[in-house]
Parts: structure tokens; C-alpha cells; sequence
């Protein structure tokens, strides 16, 4: 699974030159990160997809449970069980349109006489369902710039899980030998430094901050300097979270990317945007309101441990053309996972028993 990680964050080897992603996975590591790393390295692939299904456990409960309970004993795919299709696909989260696109094209193919049994549309279920988590035009890997720190600015309303991401992404560059510093740029919030800093000290990367109520622009300032004189990797930047219907956040978000930008070109490198996945159909207007401050260029969904709605990555995916780079499915440092969807599917439509 780091691996695949270290894929995703290669740095390119030169300006003109992009290695091709088999030696771009020697080039990304420097030296080999803490002791601690060995274990996550060392750490079974089959391990790391049985914490996915578990932290998946709920949403599988509340929508391929259904799916197989509706199908359960069932010979013929008739209107009445399409339509109940309908409905558990609706409530699951994947959005009207993509739950039309998938009914109407089940629907077209029962006339086709395409598909013999509800067990045959569970699996073209799972087929399209993959497509659509497939269809992002946008480069899914995190590409490292050739030089200079990697800025990632991390946005979202409150509470969704935005600090606690960026201490388990900090963990995963940490792991893969990369120095990372953080900023505080959440100063609204009184414990938000606090947060931060426990976060910094788990991980072994420093906090810039300053005090509750600071301009956060200023800090990010001071973070961006104090990162290109000390030459570190990455840069991951919290913002705070009030609610985005609020305009002066999204004024502060577009000031920070702008000082952001001052003290480094090109960066942000990321703006991602965390979503709960547990708000279900707000996280899709979260997306246009945050898109249309600041050029969101990845999603984390963070929670899915705590929803029977999965869906929400479905439609999120079909909805907006910005690769899900990161899924949260617990509170601990290691439950968030590189979000590859063929594994994803797999997880969710896995048997019972393992979890
Ligand atoms: N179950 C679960 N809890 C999570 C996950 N990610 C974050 N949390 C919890 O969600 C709560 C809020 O997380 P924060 O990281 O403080 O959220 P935030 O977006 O920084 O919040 P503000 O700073 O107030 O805007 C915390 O209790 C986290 O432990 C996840 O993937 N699963
Ligand atoms: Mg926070």
C-alpha cells in the first residue's frame, strides 16, 4: 500500500523529464523515515484491505445488504424489483442521476434480455459502479513539483475532519521519508493549534502558529518562509472550517492561496477539500461552494466508517471531475486510505464473514 503511495507522490525527475511510473518509485524516497515506518511498510496487503472492509462495514450493511436482500431468492429481474433498485441506490446516496443512469440501463437491458437474473445485474452493478469511480479526467497521483516544497492546502466547513486528515497524511509522507512541516492556519478556533501541535508531535513535524485570532494569511506567510529557507518537503496547510455559506471564509481561502502563491509559484500544488461523508448530498454542495473560492484539485471523504451511505463517493465521483485522493474510515493515523477505487468496490461488495 506505501508503495502505491510513494507512486502517487513521485517527483518528477527533471523540468522536461517525467520517468515513467515504474522507476518514478525509486526516484520519490530519500532516506528511509523512523523506525515506525518499517512496520506500515512491512504491513500485510491483506491486513490493510480487511481494516477497509471493517471501516467500510456500515455502508456495506446498508446498501449491498439491501441489494442482496431484495435479490435474495428472486429468478426474474421484473419492474417491481427494479424499482425497489431504485430506491435503495436513492437512499444509499448515489444521487438521482447516477441511480436513473444505472436503473435505466438495467432496465434496457432486461429488454435486451441482456441479463438472466438479479445476480447478473449485481455484477453489472458492480461493473459500472467502477466506471463511474474510473471516469475522473484529472490525474489521479499527487505529483510532487521537481524542486521546492510540496504545498497542500487543506479546506472544508467545520468539523468534517480536515486537522485529523492532514495528521494522517503528514504520517504517510513522514513514512515515506519525506521532512513535513505544518501550518496553523485555522486561528478562528481556540483549540485549533492545540489540535494541530498533538498532531505535529505524533508525526515528528514541527507547527508553525501563532495565536487565536492571528490573521491566518500571516501565518501561512511565515509558514511558506520559514519552509523555503529550511528546505522541506511538504507543506501542509489547515484552514479554518466555518461554515462555507459564510463569504469572508471563502475571501480568506482565496487570500491564503494568493500569499500562498506569492512565496512560491505554482503553489498550491493541492487544494483539497475535505468532505463527511456522513452529510451525504451537503458534501456535493460543500464542493461547488469551496470550487468556485478556490481550483479544488483532490478530495479526501472522511467517515465513511460512520455511514450506511456510501454512495456519496459514487455520486461525488460522477458529479465533479476531482479525483478522491484519500478515504477516512476511522480516527486512528493509519484508517485513511489511498482511495483506489477497483478496492474500494471490492470492499464494499465483500462477503460478510471477514469483518
Ligand atoms: N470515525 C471517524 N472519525 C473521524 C474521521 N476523520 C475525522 N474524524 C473525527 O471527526 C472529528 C472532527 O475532526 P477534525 O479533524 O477536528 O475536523 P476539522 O475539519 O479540522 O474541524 P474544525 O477545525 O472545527 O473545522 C474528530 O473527532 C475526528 O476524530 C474518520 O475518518 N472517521
Ligand atoms: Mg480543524
Amino acid at each position: 500500500m506505501l508503495g502505491w503511495f510513494k507512486k502517487k507522490i513521485a517527483r518528477p525527475a527533471s523540468d522536461e523529464e517525467v520517468s515513467p511510473p515504474d522507476q518514478q518509485e525509486e526516484a520519490v524516497v530519500g532516506e528511509p523515515g523512523p523506525e515506525e515506518a518499517k512496520s506500515i511498510l512491512h504491513e500485510d496487503v491483506g491486513v490493510l484491505f480487511k481494516r477497509l472492509t471493517k471501516g467500510l462495514a456500515k455502508t456495506r450493511g446498508g446498501f449491498i445488504k439491501r441489494v442482496d436482500e431484495l435479490f435474495l431468492g428472486k429468478k426474474v429481474i421484473d419492474p417491481e424489483l427494479l424499482d425497489d433498485l431504485e430506491e435503495i441506490l436513492i437512499t444509499a446516496d448515489l444521487g438521482v442521476e447516477t441511480t436513473m443512469d444505472l436503473v435505466d440501463d438495467a432496465r434496457d437491458r432486461v429488454s435486451r434480455n441482456e441479463l438472466a437474473d438479479p445476480q447478473a445485474l449485481k455484477a453489472i452493478l458492480k461493473e459500472r459502479i467502477t466506471d463511474f469511480l474510473l471516469s475522473s479526467d484529472r490525474p489521479a497521483e499527487l505529483v510532487m513539483p521537481t524542486e521546492g516544497p510540496f504545498v497542500i492546502m487543506v479546506v472544508g466547513v467545520n468539523g468534517v475532519g480536515k486537522t485529523t486528515t492532514i495528521g494522517k497524511i503528514a504520517h504517510k509522507f513522514a513514512n515515506a521519508g519525506q521532512r513535513v512541516l505544518l501550518v496553523a492556519g485555522d486561528t478562528f478556533r481556540a483549540a485549533a493549534v492545540e489540535q494541530l501541535k498533538i498532531w505535529g508531535e505524533r508525526v515528528n513535524a514541527p507547527v508553525i502558529a501563532q495565536a487565536t485570532g492571528a490573521d491566518p494569511s500571516s501565518v501561512v506567510f511565515d509558514g511558506m518562509e520559514y519552509a523555503l529557507k529550511r528546505r522541506y518537503d511538504v507543506v501542509i496547510i489547515d484552514t479554518a472550517g466555518r461554515l462555507h455559506t459564510k463569504v469572508n471564509l471563502m475571501e480568506e481561502l482565496k487570500k491564503i492561496k494568493r500569499v500562498i502563491g506569492k512565496k512560491l509559484s505554482d503553489a498550491p500544488h493541492e487544494i483539497m477539500l475535505v468532505i463527511d461523508a456522513t452529510t451525504g448530498q451537503n458534501g456535493i454542495s460543500q464542493a461547488r461552494e469551496f470550487g468556485k473560492a478556490v481550483d479544488i484539485t483532490g478530495l479526501t471523504l472522511t467517515k465513511l466508517d460512520g455511514t450506511a451511505k456510501g454512495g456519496i463517493v459514487v455520486n461525488i465521483c460522477r458529479e465533479f471531475d476531482i479525483p478522491i485522493r484519500f478515504i477516512g474510515v476511522g480516527e486512528q493515523v493509519e484508517d485513511l486510505r489511498d482511495f483506489e477505487p477497483e478496492e474500494f468496490v471490492e470492499a464494499l461488495f465483500a462477503e460478510e464473514s471477514d469483518s
